[in-house]
């Protein structure tokens, strides 16, 4: 029984590996990473930067799935286990709020969110400039384009998983145009997933080499008797390119633009041959995880290199034991984050 709550449902078929006799480290990986392999399906050439989540006693997930032409789009996937992925043939079917067709022109990073009985899926997309999309879904089966919450350049954007003082609440990291050499993590709120406010500064890079060129949202924040428990990303740039590895801190409840703790090390970083090599090397980027009340265990999915997707894993105790061990929390960091 882990000290620290999960304050979520309960998921006993949770993927996992116990950690390592010798393993030391925050996060341990899945001994068979990577978990999905080059050419996945025909006509997408990888697939990586992906979301699950538990579904009718087994798992579904949103894939950013590279396309042999080079564009990403976003595609459904099934498992019995959350670690044997099946993938529909056919790019998800996104439809308007009439029920015609509305693709987006391309669509990536893919975050998978359930806020009461409905499912969200948000994505970074075209919108005369990178911007994020938002679509429905109540069966996986029909998803409705909401509208799109930010005007461009914005990037990684994920909701939290319940509504805080009655409102949607997402994370989102504003950028440019291009491989943006800047960014920190902001909070906006909605009453209704279509009018979308009351932003708030969360935290930006820092004076840490590993995330000192930009931060971005990662994995949905996970709610503990701690604080929302928030796996991001943090890029450092070396003479070779950026740096991808993954951050851990903790937010107030109530008010989460509000950092309580943050991990001045990182959680990982690119080590093993499938994120150090690939399409881009040196990638390790949350964008999911599974977690267990019952047992405090957590599965991490992220991608590698932008080739795969991999899996870590962690107990919750661990975790936050870890992040409050390693507080690198600045006068910053706490701000209400406004201005
Ligand atoms: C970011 C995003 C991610 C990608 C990363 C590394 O800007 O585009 O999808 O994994 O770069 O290439």
């Amino acid at each position: 029984m882990s000290q620290v709550k999960l304050l979520c449902p309960s998921l006993p078929n949770i993927p996992w590996q116990d950690c390592p006799a010798d393993c030391s480290a925050p996060l341990w990986r899945y001994r068979e990473n990577p978990i999905i392999q080059r050419n996945p399906l025909p006509g997408v050439a990888r697939i990586f930067n992906s979301a699950v989540a538990p579904y009718q006693n087994a798992f579904i997930g949103v894939f950013r799935g590279e396309q042999i032409n080079g564009i990403p789009y976003i595609y459904l996937g099934r498992s019995d286990d959350g670690i044997h992925w099946s993938f529909d043939p056919e790019k998800i079917p996104f439809l308007d709020k009439n029920g015609q067709p509305a693709p987006p022109v391309y669509a990536y990073d893919p975050r998978l969110v359930q806020v009461d009985d409905t499912w969200y899926v948000i994505w970074c997309q075209d919108f005369y400039g990178a911007s994020i999309g938002i679509a429905e879904t109540k069966d996986f089966k029909t998803f409705t384009r909401l509208e799109n919450p930010f005007i461009p350049f914005n990037r990684n954007a994920v909701l939290f998983p319940r509504k805080i003082g009655g409102l949607y609440t997402m994370l989102s990291r504003p950028s440019d145009s291009g491989h943006t050499p800047f960014g920190d993590i902001f909070l906006s709120q909605s009453p209704d997933m279509e009018f979308w406010g009351r932003h708030r500064h969360v935290m930006g890079k820092s004076d840490r080499w590993w995330e000192s060129v930009k931060i971005g949202g990662g994995a949905a924040p996970i709610e503990t008797s701690e604080g929302w428990l928030l796996f991001y990303h943090g890029v450092t740039g070396t003479c070779n390119g950026f740096v991808y590895s993954i951050g851990g801190a903790l937010l107030d409840i109530h008010e989460p633009n509000k950092v309580l703790h943050r991990c001045s090390t990182f959680l990982l970083t690119p080590e093993e041959w499938y994120e150090e090599r690939g399409f881009v090397p040196n990638v390790c980027f949350p964008c999911a995880t599974l977690q267990d009340a019952g047992s405090g265990r957590i599965a991490v999915y992220y991608g590698c290199a932008d080739s795969y997707v991999g899996l870590a894993f962690t107990d919750v105790d661990r975790v936050v034991r870890y992040i409050l061990e390693h507080d690198g929390t600045s006068s910053s960091d706490r701000e209400p984050g406004t201005r």
